[in-house]
């Protein structure tokens, strides 16, 4: 456990928010248990974040509709994020600030993308802005934030993932995505 959450930056630090939307929460069209509940965890982070000027990165999960991850079209998951809905806004608990940088992704057709680092050019922008270290929370944690974790580790990039603002889609889904992201080298906080 983190003793102060501003303390822990250090230059070189970025906060990652993955996919924290509506869609995502409980009352959403492919909920995460308790997936509300990283919303006040995040807001600390992110006020901690911008009194440090930490950069905050915020990833959305944006599908047109008939997405091809969506059941109908043959893919594991229901329609969920499709573009413009309202299930695709942030949790409107999220207090994100102006400074934010939005990554949008799953918008490509021919296949679903659910790393943050997916044809979305980020390695090469958080390269240019110096950021060598990611602090990561978001959802759901054995999908889209185990994804990213391992294409920032393949990228180079050191990782926290901030376990108490995160939640996976089953349980032990999540389990292993912490199993598997400790063994990469990601250091594993609560704070
Ligand atoms: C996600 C399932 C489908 C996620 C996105 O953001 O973790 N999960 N699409
Ligand atoms: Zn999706």
């Amino acid at each position: 456990m983190l003793q102060s959450i501003g303390d822990a930056f250090r230059p070189g630090d970025a906060l990652v928010i993955v996919d924290v939307q509506n869609d995502f929460c409980p009352d959403g069209a492919l909920p995460i248990e308790q997936g509300n509940e990283i919303v006040p965890v995040l807001n600390r982070w992110i006020a901690a974040a911008v009194a440090r000027h930490v950069p905050i990165y915020v990833s959305r999960d944006w599908h047109p509709a008939g997405h091809i991850s969506f059941k109908e079209q043959g893919g594991p998951w229901p329609p969920h994020c499709i573009q413009d809905s309202q299930g695709a806004r942030f949790a409107p608990g999220l207090r994100l600030p102006e400074s934010v940088t939005k990554i949008t992704k799953g918008v490509r057709f021919d296949q679903d993308q659910n790393s943050i680092f997916d044809a979305t050019g980020l390695a090469c922008e958080l390269r240019l802005r110096g950021i060598r270290r990611l602090w990561v929370g978001g959802l759901a944690e054995d999908v889209c934030v185990l994804a990213s974790v391992l294409d920032a580790r393949r990228n180079d990039f050191e990782v926290v993932l901030i376990q108490n603002a995160t939640r996976p889609v089953t349980v032990e889904g999540g389990e292993k995505a912490r199993q598997q992201m400790h063994k990469l080298g990601v250091r594993i906080e609560t704070g």
